[in-house]
């Protein structure tokens, strides 16, 4: 095997070793629906195994279908999420016995498949990429359902460098023109494709996230009783749900507590915030007298290297998030403090741009110029428009594998039980 197909075989068991920690609880834990928004959690472990036959064994090597009857209840198109436990769907047993199955025949034909053939599902292993991503956005999903279900298990305290003082709290970004998404990184989606040159005027961006200590000023100085600060779409959301903090905080006194992972502790001040809606993040902004980047400032910010005139991979450049440059990977099981990570800073400065916490942009999630669907529509094209708000870095749930300065998540401005956060922007001058 060459180097390629060993990398990929090692991801695919890592990501398999993940879905099968998060979901190794009692039947009745993995059936049962912890929220409305979620699936139950062995519907994910199934729906993996079913994307990685339909893509792997069905698309690129041409293998009859294993279990077709099946495929329906998995389609995440065909069922929305609040209907799915009362699909017929495979219990905890079956499941795992059906993805163990389809992984089995998805080695031997990693073993046996050309990666440099004329294929694009095959070349430099895309379709490999696309299951593996695939598999780590479901286990972070699958994070997200259990910080709702509110059971305890999954605090995993990895040990995180320490927060610094990291200095001015902005960085400046000359104006000019980047080169934003790509055409080089084989793994990267369709929704990062192609490459196309953007322009900017000079701006300024935070250094860092929006740390809790700054977002709990902002619930002091009443921000969430003042429209001044919120779009008249958020300002009904904020007054329908009766919003008063991030999603998980409770006030005692005069302290702020969170619960996570069943467990309920005082906030801690110096980690960026999480857990807040796009309309939350856009009324702090505005209080703060700034504004949410686009997702244009927040990439160049990110992964454009002026001297170079290129994009990195990573803000720091090519090499991969180790545990001093980014919170990945569920070291631990919450962002990092502010200014942990100086050697992941990016050429202009920023720091914490991936890991920690998803950000809000500003943008919907729309094409780039000359968009191809590829796959297929349903993983990018069918949310283009004017409903989703783009989210950028990864959050400390989100896999190196699946996270890089190019990518793109999107979600509707509604929701934070995902693991979001924010920072700030501001044009030139002020
Ligand atoms: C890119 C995270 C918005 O979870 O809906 C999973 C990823 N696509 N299965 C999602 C995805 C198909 C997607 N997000
Ligand atoms: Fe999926």
């Amino acid at each position: 095997m060459n180097d390629l197909k060993e990398r990929i075989a090692a991801e695919l068991i890592a990501v398999r070793d993940r879905s099968l920690a998060y979901t190794a609880a009692e039947d009745d834990m993995l059936v049962r629906q912890h929220s409305p928004l979620m699936s139950p959690l062995v519907w994910d472990l199934a729906h993996v195994g079913n994307y990685e036959e339909l893509w792997v064994l069905r698309a690129a090597a041409g293998i009859e279908p294993l279990r077709p009857e099946i495929d329906d209840i998995y389609d995440a198109f065909k069922t929305p999420r609040k209907d799915r436990p009362s699909l017929p769907f495979l219990g905890p047993e079956e499941a795992r016995r059906y993805i163990g199955g389809v992984r089995g025949r998805v080695l031997d034909v990693l073993d046996a498949i050309d990666l440099d053939g004329p294929s694009p599902l095959h070349r430099d292993g895309f379709v490999f990429g696309l299951v593996i991503q695939h598999e780590h956005q479901h286990d972070e999903t699958m994070l997200a359902t259990l910080q709702l279900s509110g059971q305890p298990g999954l605090v995993r305290e990895g040990a995180l460098p320490p927060g610094r003082n990291a200095g001015s709290e902005e960085v400046y970004v000359p104006a000019g023109s980047f080169l934003m998404g790509t055409d080089t990184l084989a793994w990267a989606y369709d929704n990062e494709r192609p490459a196309y040159r953007v322009d900017l005027p000079a701006y300024w961006i935070d250094r860092l996230p929006v740390g809790n200590r700054a977002y709990a000023a902002f619930i002091e100085a009443g921000g969430y009783d003042d429209p001044r600060w919120w779009s008249t779409e958020g300002w009904a959301w904020r007054q329908r749900g009766g919003v008063t903090a991030p999603l998980f905080w409770t006030r005692d006194g005069d302290t702020w507590w969170r619960t996570r992972f069943g467990r309920t502790e005082p906030v801690p001040m110096d980690e960026p915030v999480q857990h807040v809606s796009w309309y939350e993040a856009d009324a702090y902004a505005r209080w703060a007298g700034k504004r949410l980047p686009t997702e244009a400032e927040w990439e160049k910010a990110c992964g454009w290297d002026p001297a170079a005139g290129r994009a990195r991979r990573y803000p720091w450049g090519e090499q991969d998030p180790g545990p001093d440059r980014a919170n990945l990977g569920h070291r631990a099981a919450h962002p990092a403090p502010l200014g942990a990570y100086p050697a992941g800073a990016s050429a202009y400065g920023a720091e914490q741009m991936v890991g920690d916490v998803w950000e809000w942009t500003s943008s919907w999630f729309q094409p780039y110029p000359g968009f191809r669907a590829f796959p297929y529509p349903e993983y990018s094209e069918v949310f283009f428009g004017q409903e989703y708000r783009v989210l950028r870095g990864g959050s400390w749930a989100a896999d190196p594998a699946a996270v890089r300065t190019t990518f793109r998540n999107w979600d509707y401005p509604i929701r934070r039980q995902i693991f979001t956060g924010f920072r700030c922007a501001r044009s030139e001058p002020v």
